[in-house]
């Protein structure tokens, strides 16, 4: 089926956060989101772009998505109507931004699956109708209002608990966690890259307390010294920002720089290329859990989805609305014992609320095609 766009409008969305999120890399207050908004004759179709304000995740920021999307992606969709398939092939010519391209497909996908009444889960292949949900916490000023943090999340049902530690922010806050809360709880821990190599001794001290993983402890583009470290761990290594395709983690399983994958859609340049590095990591018994971008209800819409999929054995960073924003813009989804449930409704099967969105709209771009 093709699907032929009319216009596409790329929206500015302004979404204070409930509390201050602080990662190795910087504090998130209110969260900047660039919308994608494909128009059909008959039908529309949304995707949201993970980046960040700045380029400190990843290369991408807000900014450069809307004018890569502006300047390159969106004037190579063919006019006469796309399939799903497509905006990939098209866009591969343009090295990278991947989370610009990510966003543009997810919006073209949806259009597509709403006009053939058809749920993102299905179209995936989500084997359930719920996920289990984990919360990742960020660094705090001190312990004490770490473990308040930690055992709010724990009452709300959350099954995971997963710590932002950098240097100076590790050992302490999980043992910590770890004394108060049990040695059963799951826990794991994410660096965003913040340690390299010669902190291999501190970090093989974490090995006590018995963590489900770490996530990403050194540079993003160094799968060689991950695989010497994995060496060196029994804690296993979890690559996020590491894995921007299915290549990418092919390679990263081959070297044994990892034996767990954080899939992101936007990462990776979309749900396409996460389903195939789902099936892929299945393939050869990898474990994948679906991360997280601080999405509003758009993206966790599609995240949720995703992580309905088999391979998906581990609780994702797929946290409900209220962990991030007091009022989304869809209607918003809400733990119910430690899970959230796959939409079922057509595309997304969810839609953002008028008034909600205008309310934090901060910008509107219309292109026509
Ligand atoms: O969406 O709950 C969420 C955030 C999960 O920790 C999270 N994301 O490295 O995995 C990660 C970070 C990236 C975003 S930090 C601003
Ligand atoms: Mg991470």
């Amino acid at each position: 089926m093709k699907t032929k766009i009319t216009g596409i409008e790329l929206r500015r969305i302004a979404m204070p956060l409930v509390t201050p999120f602080r990662t190795s890399f910087g504090v998130e207050t209110t969260r900047d989101v660039l919308l994608v908004r494909v128009v059909t004759a008959d039908h529309e179709g949304w995707g949201e772009c993970g980046a960040m304000s700045e380029p400190r995740y990843s290369s991408e920021y807000v900014d450069s998505v809307q004018h890569v999307l502006r300047r390159f992606l969106i004037p190579a969709l063919p006019k006469d109507g796309l399939n799903v398939h497509e905006p990939a092939r098209v866009m591969a010519p343009f090295t990278g931004h991947r989370m610009a391209k990510s966003a543009l497909e997810t919006a073209v996908l949806d259009a597509h699956l709403r006009a053939a009444d058809e749920s993102f889960g299905s179209y995936l292949g989500a084997a359930r109708d719920r996920v289990p949900c984990g919360v990742s916490v960020g660094i705090m000023d001190s312990v004490p209002e770490l473990l308040d943090a930690v055992e709010r999340y724990i009452a709300e049902g959350y099954v995971r608990i997963k710590l932002k530690i950098e240097p100076g922010w590790d050992l302490a806050p999980v043992r910590a966690v770890r004394e108060r809360f049990g040695g059963e709880l799951p826990l794991q821990v994410d660096a965003n890259a913040a340690y390299t190599l010669s902190d291999a001794q501190h970090l093989a001290a974490l090995d006590d307390f018995g963590l489900q993983l770490i996530e990403q402890p050194l540079a993003n583009d160094d799968l060689v010294r991950h695989a010497a470290l994995a060496k060196r761990l029994r804690t296993p290594i979890c690559l996020d920002e590491s894995i921007t395709s299915a290549a990418d983690a092919a390679a990263a399983i081959s070297l044994g720089a990892c034996s767990v994958v954080n899939i992101k859609p936007g990462r990776v340049g979309g749900y396409l290329e996460a389903r195939r590095i789902h099936d892929l990591a299945r393939a050869h018994g990898v474990a994948v859990w679906c991360g997280g971008m601080l999405e509003t209800g758009l993206g966790r819409a599609a995240n949720v989805a995703l992580a309905a999929l088999p391979g998906f054995t581990l609780p994702g960073d797929t946290s409900a609305s209220g962990r991030y924003f007091a009022t989304d813009i869809t209607k918003p989804f809400v733990l119910s014992d430690g899970h959230l449930d796959v939409p079922t409704g057509p595309g997304l099967g969810v839609e953002p609320l008028p008034d909600v969105l205008d309310a934090v709209t901060t910008s509107v771009e219309w292109i026509k095609m």
